[in-house]
């Protein structure tokens, strides 16, 4: 299995481990302050709680991306408690938050990537989110680790979506099955599935367009590209992977919601957490949908990409 993800490649050497945490401290930095402001009070001062108290930091959290479902799902445990007469402190919500956190966030339980030759990556998202880079980024990884990568334009929307991708081939010295633009995208991929079973690739990863357009029927589309993988690769050799934009707050529920209905999505991969202070936007995410989180973006180079990992990211974005 390739050293990937976290699930299958929890990395064994200290040093590398405490990089990991180092990084995703690093990059997850605003969201931390936010959240530390809003949590600040539990994480100073010891005292007994009440449900106004509750009440008050629910509120907070709600307001801060977690969400109303998410923020009940951390602190009803606690409320209930109350109601039942048990004193509740401080310093038990805070100890109690990370574990819950933790819980919170949905598993990936399948081997990733997914062996296959091919092993197919379906990237879905709106414009913007950064699925182009997102495919450059983890098909440097593949290739590192001495894989045979094809990569798909299937965003043919427009021709600078096309050369994009082509560019990022260039670089990287991975090859690029693209048409023209505005070609039909499930041609497109058709045409590069057979290239990947007839030359023996290891993955695939497919780009797609995001513009919710309203002369365009992106879902239509994107059902229609399903189709046509389907024909050509197994649903067990596939991964669908939504790519959310943490910039974007409470509108990446929204986008995950839409998705969902026209595709099956196996897993997110969460963008531009670095240098924003909606990364809690994830956690809600995983929770409310049951996506689990396979990678976070922390920046736009081709490094920037990391394996997501649950302790490493519940301890940077909550306070210490
Ligand atoms: N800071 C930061 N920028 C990113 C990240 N991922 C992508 N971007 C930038 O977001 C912009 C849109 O990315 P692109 O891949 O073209 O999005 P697409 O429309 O979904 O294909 C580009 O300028 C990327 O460099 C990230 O993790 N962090
Ligand atoms: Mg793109």
């Amino acid at each position: 299995m390739l050293n990937l993800s976290k699930k299958n490649s929890q990395p064994e050497d200290k040093t590398e481990r405490k990089s990991l945490f180092e990084r995703f401290k690093e990059g997850l930095s605003k969201t931390k302050e936010k959240l530390s402001s809003t949590l600040g009070e539990i994480f100073v001062v010891e005292k007994l709680i009440d449900l106004a108290f509750l009440e008050e930091l629910e509120e907070k959290l709600i307001l801060s991306d977690l969400g109303v479902e998410t923020t009940m799902a951390l602190l009803d445990p606690f409320k209930n408690k109350i109601l039942k007469g048990e004193p509740v402190t401080t310093s038990d919500l805070k100890r109690e938050l990370k574990r819950i956190s933790l819980n919170l966030l949905a598993d990936y339980e399948k081997p990733f990537p997914p062996d296959g030759k091919p092993g197919v990556l379906f990237f879905l998202g709106v414009n913007g989110v950064g699925k182009t880079t997102t495919i450059a980024k983890l098909a440097l990884k593949l290739k590192e680790a001495n894989k045979k990568v094809l990569l798909i334009a299937g965003d043919t929307f427009r021709a600078a979506a096309i050369d994009q991708l082509k560019k990022w081939g260039e670089r990287l010295n991975i090859p690029v099955v693209a048409q023209q633009e505005g070609a039909d995208a499930s041609s497109v991929i058709y045409q590069g599935l057979e290239k990947a079973l007839r030359e023996d690739y290891d993955f695939v990863l497919i780009d797609t367009a995001g513009r919710l357009h309203t002369k365009y029927n992106l879902m239509e589309e994107l059902k229609k590209m399903y189709r046509v993988m389907d024909k050509l690769v197994p649903r067990e050799k596939r991964v669908n992977l939504l790519v959310l934009d943490a910039t974007t707050g409470q509108n990446a529920i929204s986008q995950a919601e839409h998705f969902s209905k026209a595709i099956p999505i196996d897993a997110l991969i969460i963008t531009k957490m670095d240098g924003t202070a909606k990364g809690g936007i994830a956690l809600a995410v995983s929770h409310k949908y049951k996506l689990p989180i396979l990678f976070i973006g922390l920046g736009e180079k081709a490094e920037d990409l990391l394996a997501f990992d649950k302790e490493a990211f519940i301890s940077a974005i909550l306070p210490d």
